[in-house]
């Protein structure tokens, strides 16, 4: 069957590089961004672009329809800083967001549904270290209130419906291609930009705050390798725990001063430090990596060379 890919949310920091790739895999005009503002000019004059706001049940169908769409990735959401502040905007975006496309694979108009995520699924009552796949959640946030009812709207979704939904929990994700919005990891994104403009950072996070976080390339192939399995090797439909380095701020700033020896970091935590409080430091990723194979390709060291590399000559 010929698969028609659908994501919703393309302005952001994994639509951007998302839609880049799955449109090199399935062909440009099988891959339909979208997202309630403008993308990136490569992704908007790159192939088909849909303004959409994905509360609007309505055009989400007839987007549906008019392009036969088989697949959705849903990655409109608000993260978790901006959801404090605005908490039942975040609340009705995450959820009827989700709703909307859930109903859309119940009622057998597509196959299949991507949807991220995210360690702010656990709380501060979780073992903060190695963090299990099941385990205490007892998330405190918005943003991970949303992402822990939507995980379990998944797994219904699936056990009751059959339908053929897929997520991950993301940890931090870092990437140079496009800016973060509103998140509490997003500290490790500005720092490098900052070090190479200006040689210095101030660090909206304590300096001792460990949290787990994902170079970008590795986020887009965990997302792709997930959605390619074969149902069957899927034996999680909550989500997936996911990791592949774990860093406090002080440690990310000695990575960066070896490539950049004069780089010198301070440290004014605000709002964002007490949701970081309550988020693992690092995961325990076992159940992705025995039933679809995972295993990341960037570590810490790896990982800065390559931003440095690229933001340095874009
Ligand atoms: C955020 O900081 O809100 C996100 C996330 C970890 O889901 N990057």
């Amino acid at each position: 069957m010929k698969e028609v890919v659908f994501v919703a949310g393309s302005s952001g920091q994994i639509g951007t590089e998302l839609v880049m790739k799955l449109r090199e895999m399935y062909g440009v005009d099988n891959v339909i961004a979208s997202d309630i503002k403008k993308s990136s000019d490569e992704v908007k004059q790159g192939g088909p672009f849909e303004l959409l706001d994905v509360l609007d049940r309505d055009a989400l169908f007839s987007i549906v329809k008019k392009y036969n769409v088989t697949q959705i990735y849903l990655l409109a959401a608000l993260l978790s800083a901006t959801a404090e502040q605005k908490v039942k905007g975040a609340w009705n975006l995450n959820m009827n967001g989700l709703f909307n496309v859930l109903d859309l694979a119940k009622e057998q108009h597509i196959s299949k549904v991507y949807w991220p995520s995210s360690i702010a699924v656990f709380g501060p009552t979780t073992p903060k270290h190695n963090t299990p796949q099941r385990t205490i959640m007892e998330p405190n946030t918005v943003y991970g209130i949303s992402k822990q009812t939507g995980e379990r709207w998944c797994e219904y979704y699936n056990a009751k419906y059959g339908v053929d939904v897929r997520s991950l929990r993301y940890p931090g994700l870092i990437g140079y291609k496009s800016e973060p919005g509103g998140g509490t990891t997003d500290y490790a994104v500005h720092i490098f930009h900052e070090a190479l403009e200006k040689g210095t950072y101030e660090c909206f996070l304590k300096e001792d705050t460990e949290l787990p976080m994902m170079y970008m390339p590795d986020g887009i192939k965990s997302t792709i390798s997930l959605m390619e399995a074969p149902a069957e090797q899927i034996k999680i439909r909550s989500a997936y725990n996911l990791a592949a380095m774990s860093f406090t701020p002080k440690i990310l700033a000695e990575e960066i001063k070896k490539h950049i020896p004069g780089f010198t970091i301070t440290y004014k935590p605000d709002s964002r430090q007490q949701i970081a409080d309550t988020w693992p430091g690092s995961i325990d990723d076992s159940e992705a990596r025995k039933d679809w194979g995972w295993l990341p390709d960037y570590d810490l060291e790896k990982m800065t060379a390559d931003m440095i590399k690229n933001i340095s000559h874009p």
